[in-house]
């Protein structure tokens, strides 16, 4: 069974817990949406519901279990009735799917409006959503990051109320105060009370009132790269936003004979988990089936980085935002190829130039050894022709020493004769 837990100390996945949820919550095709990583360890995603007192927080909390976390006011004995919700609380509950882990935690926070003045009443909320940042932020500093807790407040579900007017101050001011802070989904609550036509009524005035002010509320993007599923389901989920729902843990027995989950009214029953009596279907899809995702990466990538900014800010340090650029696999693989590309560029280009260099260093030891055999052949020319130079001279000098004297001899002659 689930029961009222602090996050930290619970314990793993009971037996109950996975027979209750198996094949009905449908995250197991949470693994298209997300990494390998987080299908390894599993995910853990937080949900807040805020907003005024008896507007069915604590009882939406039950539906989404599908269990009798909290009894509701009802039908239990009055020892055992559950008051009011007085303080925050995390409820959380590990379910498997399919191979897949899921740790769904739900905040449940006491409603508002009891009080005089109920200016501040968004500053608990505010606060549990910040310390929460905190503390992950803590985490994010320390050395040793292995033991990561994250239990950042990935979607707030506010309600409100049934009045079939516009939004009220106190509505307003919240939302303001937490939609920089928080994917905000706002709800019109207990939507039984209002008729098919009040509530179509309503989620314009709501629309309109929540534009007006310049409140942010999380809506489902879609880009160019989404299957046309994808886009046709993000624009069904647009077109009931607001989400209004209706909460029971109850089952009734309908007039046909089904059991359901809903709630019995003396002209017939509204079922919790027929799309064509309220959108509490559409709710736990979106949080749970098809943008669990979507949601956990606004929530870190956009509005805890903010958060984180201004807080490193206001103690002095500027960030590197390089560091923290979003993980993207496709991204990743792309920058990886252009880094394997540019070093290879880089190592041929490298390679020519040591090419070139041994060309020249070539080019230029020719150069070199033929200037020296041009001036050895010079040299040995000028030695050459200075031997020569001096054989001449010699044959000259030998050539004189040898010619006969003719004025002697005719001396010696006549002398000889005489
Ligand atoms: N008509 C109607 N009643 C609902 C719905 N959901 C809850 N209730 C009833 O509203 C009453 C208050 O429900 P809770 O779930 O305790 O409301 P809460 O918002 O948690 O209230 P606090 O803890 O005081 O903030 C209970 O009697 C529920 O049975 C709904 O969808 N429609
Ligand atoms: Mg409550």
């Amino acid at each position: 069974m689930l029961g009222h837990q602090g996050i930290s100390d619970l314990p793993k996945a009971t037996p109950a817990v996975k027979k209750k949820l198996n094949g009905y919550v449908g995250f197991a095709n949470l693994p298209n949406q997300v990494h390998r990583r987080s299908v390894k360890q599993g995910f853990h995603f937080v949900v807040m519901v805020v907003g005024e007192s008896g507007l069915g927080k604590s009882t939406l909390v039950n539906t989404l279990f599908n269990s009798r976390l909290i009894p509701e006011k009802e039908d239990v004995p009055p020892s055992s009735e559950v008051p009011k919700t007085v303080a925050i609380q995390n409820i959380s509950a590990d379910i498997q799917e399919n191979g897949v882990k899921l740790r769904l935690t739900v905040v449940d926070t006491p409603g508002f409006g009891d009080f005089i003045n109920n200016e501040e009443s968004w500053k608990p909320i505010l606060m549990d959503i910040e310390s929460r940042f905190d503390s992950f932020l803590a985490q994010e500093t320390r050395a040793n990051r292995t033991k990561f807790v994250d239990n950042r407040v990935h979607a707030c579900i506010y309600f409100i109320a049934p009045t079939g007017h516009s939004l009220r101050e106190i509505d307003i001011e919240f939302m303001k105060r937490l939609h920089t802070k928080v994917n905000l989904i706002p709800v019109i609550a207990k939507s039984d009370t209002l008729t098919e036509e009040e509530v179509e009524a309503f989620k314009t005035r709501v629309l309109a009132d929540i534009a007006h002010h310049n409140i942010q509320i999380f809506r489902p993007l879609s880009d160019s790269f989404d299957d046309p599923e994808t886009v046709a389901e993000n624009h069904e989920i647009l077109s009931k936003m607001p989400f209004a729902i209706i909460g029971s843990d109850r089952e009734v027995v309908t007039h046909d004979g089904r059991k359901v989950r809903g709630r019995k009214y003396p002209w017939g029953i509204i079922e919790v988990d027929n799309e064509e009596h309220n959108d509490f279907v559409k709710l736990r899809q979106m949080l749970i089936r098809t943008h669990m995702e979507e949601l956990k990466e606004f929530t870190n990538f956009t509005l805890y980085e903010n958060y984180r900014t201004a807080k490193l800010l206001s103690l002095g340090k500027v960030q590197d935002s390089t560091v923290f650029r979003e993980y993207n696999p496709v991204l990743q693989m792309e920058e990886e190829r252009r880094l394997h590309e540019a070093k290879m560029q880089k190592m041929e280009s490298e390679m020519n130039a040591v090419f070139q260099q041994k060309v020249q260093e070539k080019e230029q030891k020719l150069k070199q050894s033929e200037e020296e055999l041009y001036a050895r052949h010079k040299e040995m020319k000028l030695k050459l022709e200075k031997q020569r130079g001096d054989l001449e001279e010699k044959k000259k000098r030998l050539e004189v020493s040898l010619r006969p004297n003719t004025p002697d001899r005719k001396v010696k002659k006549g002398f000889g004769f005489k």
